[in-house]
């Protein structure tokens, strides 16, 4: 199979945290990244904001904080187990259902037989850590792509 454009950059990193705020403050005070987008995503069990330079013509990828919304979610999960830090890699894609029939083809497992809703109204699933090297990846279709 051709590799080309399964990917198309890498999005952003998510970063656990136990209070965005706080995470926030930091990320924005001390490190000097602006927040572009904040939201809830009671799907996903998390309170997020995305950061990034604001600076023209920058297509750096972003810096994604996600606090958990209540016990049940998955980043109070990982917080518990790991402490605040990295929590997945999200690639870019153009095409969501091209590129999951691929990684399915190669035998990646990935967490949602269907695309849930992620940040912005974008489409998203994930690889398990355990068939990307210990990595949660997330693959993102920005909501803009057509579909
Ligand atoms: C678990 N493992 C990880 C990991 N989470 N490895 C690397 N990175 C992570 N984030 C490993 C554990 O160390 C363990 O390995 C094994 O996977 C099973 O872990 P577990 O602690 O038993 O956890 P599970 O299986 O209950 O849950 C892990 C799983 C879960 C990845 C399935 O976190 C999940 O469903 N994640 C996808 C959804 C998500 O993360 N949502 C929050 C972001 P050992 O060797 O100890 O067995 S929402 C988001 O990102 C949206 C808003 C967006 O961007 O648009």
């Amino acid at each position: 199979m051709n590799n080309d454009d399964l990917f198309v950059c890498i999005d952003h990193v998510g970063l656990a945290v136990p209070n965005l705020d706080e995470a926030i403050k930091f990320h924005t005070e001390v490190l000097g990244w602006r927040v572009l987008h904040r939201e809830t995503n009671v799907e996903q069990g998390v309170e997020e904001a995305m950061l990034g330079t604001g600076a023209q013509g920058a297509e750096n990828a972003q810096i994604q904080l996600l606090a958990p919304l209540n016990e049940n979610s998955t980043i109070a999960k990982f917080l518990d187990k790991n402490g605040p830090g990295m929590q997945q890699l999200c690639y870019r894609v153009a095409d969501l259902d091209r590129t999951s029939a691929a990684l399915r083809e190669r035998g990646v497992r990935l967490l949602y037989p269907e695309p849930k809703i992620g940040t912005g109204g974008s489409r998203i699933n994930f690889a398990h850590p355990k068939d990307v090297g210990g990595v949660l990846l997330e693959i993102v279709e920005p909501a803009s792509s057509a579909h």
